[in-house]
């Protein structure tokens, strides 16, 4: 099979068989005999056809770009494409039997919410980079055109090929120049959800925007397709106030999260008809911060990692999902009930907008006084925060220009008080497309919180000035308090360890 790269061939012989004492004393030098011995019994499972591409087994696959591969898997027959948010795939060429992209790292303006802009680093106009859409068999040959002002290299998150293919600046390859385009060739022996970004002043690179997300469908896949299968890339900026360029050195005030580069209320929802099989698929290159995402009115299962499919038995039922710092999670679940749900990290900090942390903690003080007082110098000088946060969005406050406040977006009954790294599942019955935004979930009669009815209260024996309402008795609201020593400085007797027999006490 002739190729771009010339290469020896002896990676596509076929591999010596390892015999199960060669595994043990291989797992016994890495110290992980019980895993790798997990991992050869979930191999031996796989389909034989499938065994060199399954998931990957102790003794090393053949990586060679262009061994076992199979018809290039096409959308719609070999897989159902998958959706993403505020995003998109990056189409291909096919030329000879070989998926060819073609990827351009460069500078971007991004908007992360209406209102919000900043010049980032993406590849293809878009911040993050567009989804890698791949079938487990496939040949691909990316190619990667360098528009910025510095060297950079992609590496490809997560995915089994040869090291030189790998992408780590310096380690892995020569550095791509400004003005240089070069060539990625490997087939893919995995399925799974994986990712690629910069690996050259990662920092800098990834911190300004330049990641993406890699999806690789089975060619055999194991259960019924999802119908809506999404893709989620996490991430966070700092971004002042004011400022054009998010700041790639920031360690830990991150005050812009997103989810696919965007933050609430720029994120699109993720829409689904009532019993659908649904996947999302969320990745995390954030610079610091683990994202604990959680999902509302429904629990799932954690599927797959970056590093493969996880075994029926080792999987449990979640409502949240930590996805750490350079890793993937899959989650599915059956959309079995309509409505809308937030889906968001469940860090608090993470679902604000725009703001700095060092606020002065302003909840329970009275600033009438002072309000009157500096009003005479700002007429329309308010003090904030004495009732917390909530409110920012409903005032409708002026904000700086390209900035966007602290907190969400306006729902169908009052203020989301939530921004940044949130997300709405909308659940439908009768959903006339997947493409249409259905607004928001008008839920039936007797399903919606309302304030209580006089009749209602008097029928449940609610005092609505809350006396009514048991109060925690003092036993429960007390510190506990450990027992006073007596006045020769000993425990009192009854705190004491029981004694067994005077003979054990030391002359
Ligand atoms: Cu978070």
């Amino acid at each position: 099979m002739p190729t771009d790269n010339t290469r020896d061939d002896q990676a596509m012989k076929p591999q010596p068989t390892l015999t199960r004492r060669d595994v043990l004393s291989a797992s016994a030098l890495a110290g992980g005999a019980l895993l790798l011995a997990g991992r050869q019994s979930a191999s031996a499972a796989q389909p034989p056809t499938h065994a060199d591409h399954g998931a990957p087994s102790a003794p090393a696959p053949p990586r060679a770009k262009g061994s076992a591969h199979e018809a290039p898997g096409e959308p719609g027959k070999d897989y159902t494409p998958v959706v993403v948010p505020n995003g998109w795939t990056l189409p291909y060429t096919l030329v000879d039997g070989w998926k060819v992209f073609h990827m351009v790292a460069e500078e971007v303006e991004h908007e992360f919410a209406p209102n919000l802009k900043a010049t980032c680093w993406g590849y293809n106009g878009s911040v993050h980079g567009p989804v890698l859409e791949l079938v487990e068999g496939d040949r691909v040959r990316i190619f990667v055109t360098n528009r910025l002002s510095a060297l950079t290299t992609v590496h490809w998150h997560g995915v089994l090929l040869e090291s030189g293919m790998d992408g780590v600046g310096g380690l892995s390859q020569k550095a791509i120049a400004p003005g240089e385009t070069y060539m990625y060739e490997f087939t893919l022996r995995q399925h799974g959800t994986l990712m690629y970004h910069a690996h050259h002043d990662e920092m800098t690179q990834m911190g300004l925007g330049m990641t993406g997300m890699i999806v690789v469908h089975p060619r055999s896949p194991e259960g019924p397709r999802p119908d809506r299968d999404f893709v989620l890339m996490l991430h966070e900026w700092s971004i002042n106030v004011g400022a054009s360029r998010p700041d790639p050195n920031e360690m830990m005030e991150f005050n812009t999260l997103t989810m696919n580069a965007k933050c609430f209320p720029g994120t699109q929802p993720l829409i689904v008809k009532k019993g659908d099989r649904v996947r999302i698929r969320i990745g995390n290159l954030s610079a610091m911060n683990h994202h604990p995402i959680h999902l509302h009115g429904y629990f799932f299962t954690v599927t797959e990692t970056d590093g493969g499919v996880i075994p029926q038995a080792g999987r449990w039922p979640e409502t949240t999902v930590l996805v750490p710092v350079g890793s993937t999670r899959t989650v599915e679940f059956v959309a079995d009930y309509p409505g809308d749900w937030a889906m968001h990290c469940h860090m608090t900090h993470h679902v604000m907008n725009q703001m700095g942390h060092g606020v002065p903690n302003m909840i329970g003080v009275d600033a009438s006084g002072l309000d009157s007082k500096v009003r005479k110098l700002l007429p329309d000088y308010m003090t904030m925060g004495q009732h917390g946060m909530g409110g920012m969005t409903e005032m409708g406050m002026a904000v700086p220009p390209n900035s966007i406040p602290m907190v969400g977006g306006m729902g169908p009954y009052d203020e989301i008080t939530m921004g940044g790294m949130f997300t709405i599942l909308k659940v439908r019955d009768g959903l006339a497309n997947y493409d249409t935004d259905p607004g928001w979930y008008a839920p039936p009669e007797g399903t919606l919180s309302l304030p209580a009815t006089e009749e209602s209260l008097k029928r449940n024996k609610i005092a609505g000035d809350a006396s009514s309402a048991p109060r925690a008795p003092a036993a429960a609201v007390k510190s506990w308090e450990l027992a006073k020593p007596d006045s020769h400085g000993r425990a009192p007797e009854h705190q004491m360890p029981p004694v067994h027999g005077a003979g054990h006490s030391a002359p």
